[in-house]
């Protein structure tokens, strides 16, 4: 379920999701400068590395019941050798139990990474129960300099119920006017509309990098 203006339908999917090739992970540098970038965003446990698996319909990106998993920035090309359209799995925000100077490390390195990658779509993924957070906010707030697409994934909703499916949306759309859609990784439902509108963020004209 999408809430507003999704580009193209599911069936104008026009980017191949299956079979990405792992590239690299960075670490303390910038991002590869011939690459670009869907990038997924979010708390950590939200499930960000298990929606990029779904996207691509195969096991790629590590998942752990424990938070605090994702480290480093793992990317993975879509598309063949010859493309340039990447996914990007940023460790998350908000674990505690990772160490003070990891968690202070964060901020500067995902920083860097955001402010250099030639990103055509920031993907921030929610865990449905939790809701958008105060991080999520800033990122996206952080981010709308840039006038590039930007969505929330609502992943793990096989755990609500429809009316409870309903409110989660409802309270992201009091909260800020960004495509929603609803997502469970687990039951691979909204793939094919998630794949549908990163698919039309890619093929698009790319925007202005932040200064
Ligand atoms: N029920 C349910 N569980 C999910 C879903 N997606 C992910 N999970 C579970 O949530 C936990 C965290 O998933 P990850 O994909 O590792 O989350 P992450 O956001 O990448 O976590 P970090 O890398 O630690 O930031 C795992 O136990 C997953 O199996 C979903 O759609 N439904
Ligand atoms: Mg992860």
């Amino acid at each position: 379920m999408a809430s507003n203006e999704t580009p193209h339908s599911s069936s104008a999917v026009g980017i191949n999701f299956s079979n990405p090739q792992f590239i690299c992970s960075v670490g303390a540098n910038t991002a590869p400068e011939d690459l670009y970038y869907v990038v997924f965003v979010g708390r950590s446990n939200a499930g960000k590395s298990s929606v990029i698996n779904t996207l691509c319909g195969g096991r790629y990106a590590r998942v752990a019941k424990a938070p605090g998993r994702t480290r480093l920035i793992n990317l993975f090309r879509l598309g063949g050798n010859s493309s340039a359209a990447t996914l990007a799995d940023l460790p998350g925000y908000g674990y505690a139990a990772v160490s003070k100077q990891e968690q202070r490390s964060w901020a500067p390195r995902m920083l860097r990474f955001l402010q250099t990658a030639d990103i055509r779509c920031l993907a921030v993924v929610v865990d449905c129960r939790r809701g958008i957070g105060q991080m999520d906010m800033q990122l996206l707030d952080l981010y709308a300099a840039r006038e590039a697409p930007a969505i929330i994934i609502l992943n793990k909703s096989d755990k609500l119920n429809q009316s409870q499916k309903y409110a989660a949306i409802a309270a992201v759309r009091d909260t800020i006017n960004v495509p929603v859609f609803l997502f469970s990784a687990l039951k691979k439902k909204g793939v094919a509309e998630v794949q549908g509108y990163i698919s039309s963020c890619l093929l698009a004209a790319p925007t202005e990098p932040l200064q």
